[in-house]
């Protein structure tokens, strides 16, 4: 009988919510309880676009708006490869960060319609389940000050999370809201429960196409 797929599982939210923190607690939970899984995150800066993409996000490198765009979609889609492989292998993808960080960054910046940010996305493997950390400006700010990295501004983040809930309403996506200002434990438990029904239904579903 050929094996079971892995779940494809992502995290999603503003700056702080908690994605890193919960990602990797998930990832830990699930390898406890005996079950195959890998995390990644996106972008990823080991690769040759990744490392464009960190040097732009560094601000040590200036690329222009649609450019970076696509380099983020890009270094996506260069590891569907290895994503379909994993999860046709049984294994369960934690992804912290996915496609609707792409819309939702880039759509934030003037001249942006949310139409022509999703395109370069349409096609890639369809997450079972995105779980987005809801956290008010108000909280996010009480977990630090912000870093130094472009994007990192209470007012772009703001313009992002507009962005975020425009993209919620999509139904052809399983979108879950966690109220992420609880604590790192409870935030957790909530996280878990719907990644076991997520892992235990995806067994039996063949991989979607994102918003195809
Ligand atoms: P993100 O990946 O969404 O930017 P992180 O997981 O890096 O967020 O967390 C940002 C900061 O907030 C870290 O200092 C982390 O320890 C803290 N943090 C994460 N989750 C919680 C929580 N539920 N309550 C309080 N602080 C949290
Ligand atoms: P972190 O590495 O701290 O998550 O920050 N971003 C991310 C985009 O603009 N487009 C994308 O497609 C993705 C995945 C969000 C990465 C920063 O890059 C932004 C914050």
């Amino acid at each position: 009988m050929a094996c079971k797929r892995g779940a494809l599982i992502v995290l999603e939210g503003v700056d702080k919510a908690g994605k890193t923190t919960q990602c990797q607690k998930l990832l830990q939970a699930l390898q406890q309880s005996g079950r195959p899984v890998e995390m990644m995150r996106f972008p990823d800066r080991s690769t040759t676009i990744g490392q464009l993409i960190s040097a732009y996000l560094q601000k040590k490198s200036d690329l222009e708006d649609h450019t970076v765009h696509l380099l983020f979609s890009a270094n996506r889609w260069e590891m569907v490869p290895l994503m379909k492989k994993k999860l046709e292998q049984g294994i369960t993808l934690v992804v912290d960060r996915y496609a609707f960080s792409g819309v939702a960054f880039t759509g934030a910046k003037p001249g942006f319609c949310l139409d022509w940010c999703m395109k370069p996305d349409v096609g890639l493997p369809k997450p079972d389940l995105v779980m987005f950390l809801q956290l008010s400006p108000v909280e996010a700010a009480l977990r630090g000050q912000f870093g130094e990295e472009r994007y990192e501004t209470s007012s772009f983040q703001r313009a992002v999370q507009q962005k975020f809930e425009h993209l919620m309403k999509d139904p052809s996506i399983n979108w879950q809201v966690i109220d992420a200002s609880k604590s790192v434990d409870d935030v957790h438990k909530d996280i878990t429960t719907h990644s076991l029904n997520t892992i235990n239904t995806a067994h039996n579903l063949p991989l979607g196409e994102l918003w195809k």
